[in-house]
């Protein structure tokens, strides 16, 4: 039985890629970090199938331990500071978790695990103000928030890392991907989240800040399976997941309301509060290598993808 060590697992990914682990039939260690409240929301359902192991990014001697004890096959570095305007306030702890967060786990596993395979959740947010449409592997990189800088610098650490010391170390290049376990705060839960409030007559208004922003969305449930593959392969090496599609948030808003058969128009407000110091235009991946290599495709359309996330989220407000 194949073991599988996951940073992170409490978050969106984790949880789906867990799911896949375990339906594979791996043994599923995941790290979370001490809290003074439990926050195993999105993994309730596997509890008594992972064995879970506290540690934390910021802190090596957890990290040196964990893979010494579980001496896994696989590594998935999926822990970050994920939200983006996050990354504006405390800038010095996403470049702590998200950037250094990446060298301290790759040392464990040189150290302690060297034949482990790596995985690191690299970020279409490096390409930010893009050079190049649309981005592929081999397009230049310039992120635009401090949580794109750390990103930049995981990624080029797996690289030296794979180069340096011969360690099976792989990034995928994710673009956005969502889903019902998406957090709160980031733009197509919220809107999912808060159509779904005003159908119910919980919510009055929707507000917003850039709408213009594209994105190129997929569903986090697709993308945990490529992170998977990128493992199978005999050799090491970085991929762009995308759709290949990009839309606007105003979009997103529009295909929301649409299905709960409300006008966007009457409910959306524009609030300054939302716009960010620095903004990514407009994101559009090129899957191709992932499609030829990995037999890697994204599934799930922009608008079905949308659709289920009102519906679950009405579903869940019922409840
Ligand atoms: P998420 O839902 O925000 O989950 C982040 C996870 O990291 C949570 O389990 C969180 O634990 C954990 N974490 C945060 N700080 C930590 C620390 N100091 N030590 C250990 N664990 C820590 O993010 P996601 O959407 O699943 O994304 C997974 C990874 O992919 C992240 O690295 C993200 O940056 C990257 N990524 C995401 C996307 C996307 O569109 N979703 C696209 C490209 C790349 P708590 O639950 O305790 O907070
Ligand atoms: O959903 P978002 O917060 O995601 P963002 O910034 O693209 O980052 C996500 O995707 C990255 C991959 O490219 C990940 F690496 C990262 O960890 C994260 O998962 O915002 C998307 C867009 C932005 O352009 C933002 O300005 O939506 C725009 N937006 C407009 N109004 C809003 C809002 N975003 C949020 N969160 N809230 C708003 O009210």
């Amino acid at each position: 039985m194949k073991k599988a060590f996951i940073t992170g697992i409490t978050g969106q990914d984790g949880s789906y890629l867990a799911e896949l682990l375990l339906e594979k039939g791996y043994e599923v260690y995941g790290m979370v970090r001490r809290s003074s409240n439990e926050n195993y929301e999105r993994v309730a359902h596997l509890r008594d199938k992972v064995t879970f192991t506290q540690g934390d990014l910021a802190d090596q001697s957890s990290l040196d331990e964990a893979i010494k004890d579980i001496m896994p096959d696989e590594v998935y570095n999926l822990a970050a500071q994920s939200f983006v305007p996050t990354s504006w306030n405390q800038a010095v702890l996403t470049t702590d978790i998200t950037g250094l967060g990446v060298t301290r786990i790759l040392e464990a596993v040189r150290k302690h695990k060297p034949d482990a395979k790596f995985y690191q959740a690299s970020s279409s947010e490096m390409f930010g103000k893009v050079q190049e449409i649309p981005q592929t592997e081999k397009t230049s990189f310039y992120p635009r928030s401090p949580y794109g800088v750390a990103k930049v610098y995981g990624h080029w650490i797996t690289v030296n890392y794979r180069e340096s010391y011969d360690l099976f170390a792989c990034s995928g290049i994710l673009f956005n991907h969502e889903s019902p376990r998406r957090g709160l705060e980031f733009v197509t839960r919220k809107v999912t989240n808060t159509v779904a409030k005003i159908k119910l007559g919980l919510a009055q208004e929707l507000r917003m800040g850039n709408m213009d922003a594209m994105r190129d969305w997929g569903f986090a449930g697709d993308y945990v399976y490529a992170m998977w593959l990128m493992l199978q392969q005999d050799q090491p090496d970085d991929y762009v997941i995308a759709t290949g599609e990009t839309h606007s948030v105003c979009e997103l808003i529009e295909i929301a309301f649409d299905s709960v058969g409300l006008k966007a128009k009457n409910y959306v407000v524009t609030d300054q509060k939302f716009f960010r110091p620095a903004e990514v235009d407009q994101l559009i991946g090129n899957p191709e290598k992932a499609r030829k290599s990995l037999g890697w495709i994204s599934k799930t359309s922009f608008e079905g993808l949308i659709r289920m996330m009102v519906d679950e989220d009405l579903r869940l407000l019922k409840k």
